[in-house]
C-alpha cells in the first residue's frame, strides 16, 4: 500500500566515478575490481567509468567533492581500506572519510556510495574484498546506481 518510490539497478546511460585509495592497495585494488564489475554488470559502458587514485582514505573525499562538482557524473563510488593495526590515527582517518564523504554527497547532491571498509586487521578487510563476506567494492557499485536511479526519479517528479 501507499506510493514507493525506488532506485532501479538498470546502469545503462549513466556515468559513474570511482575515487579509490591506494593505502592498503592489496585491498583496495580487488574493491576496486569488485567495483568495475558492479558497474558493468549492470549495464554501464567502459567509457562511462572513471578512476581517480588518491594516497589514503584521508584524501577521498576533497578529490570526490570536486568529481561532483563538475557535474560530469551521475553518481560516485568512494573505495578505501582502514585497518586499525596498532595506531589510534584509525579513528581520525575512519571518522573524517566517512563525514567526508558523506558531507561532500549532501553539499552536491551527487550520490556517493561508501566502500570505505574499516576493520580491526587485514584478514577482515580481506574477507570483505573478495572472500567470504563478498566484494563491498561491488555492493557499492549498486548502491551508487540505485541512488543515481532514485534521485533521477525524484527530480523528475512534478508536485
Ligand atoms: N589511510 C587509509 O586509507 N587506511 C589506513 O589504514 C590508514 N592508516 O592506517 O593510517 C591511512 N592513513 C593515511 C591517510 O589516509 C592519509 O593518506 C595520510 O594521513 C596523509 O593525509
Amino acid at each position: 500500500p501507499g506510493f514507493h518510490i525506488k532506485g532501479n539497478l538498470n546502469g545503462h546511460g549513466l556515468r559513474i566515478a570511482i575515487v579509490a585509495s591506494k593505502f592498503n592497495h592489496n585491498v583496495t585494488s580487488s574493491l576496486l575490481e569488485g567495483a568495475r564489475e558492479g558497474l558493468l554488470t549492470h549495464g554501464l559502458e567502459e567509457r562511462d567509468i572513471a578512476v581517480a587514485w588518491v594516497p589514503g582514505s584521508l584524501e577521498v573525499p576533497l578529490v570526490a567533492l570536486e568529481m561532483a562538482r563538475t557535474g560530469r557524473w551521475d553518481a560516485l563510488v568512494c573505495l578505501g581500506a582502514v585497518i586499525r593495526g596498532e595506531t589510534a590515527h584509525f579513528d581520525y582517518v575512519a571518522g573524517e572519510a566517512a563525514r567526508g564523504v558523506a558531507s561532500a554527497s549532501r553539499e552536491t547532491g551527487v550520490p556517493m556510495a561508501f566502500g570505505i571498509l574499516t576493520t580491526d586487521n587485514m584478514e577482515q578487510a580481506l574477507e570483505r574484498a573478495g572472500g567470504k563476506w563478498g566484494n563491498k567494492g561491488y555492493d557499492a557499485a549498486l548502491t551508487a546506481i540505485e541512488m543515481a536511479n532514485l534521485l533521477r526519479l525524484l527530480r523528475g517528479m512534478e508536485s
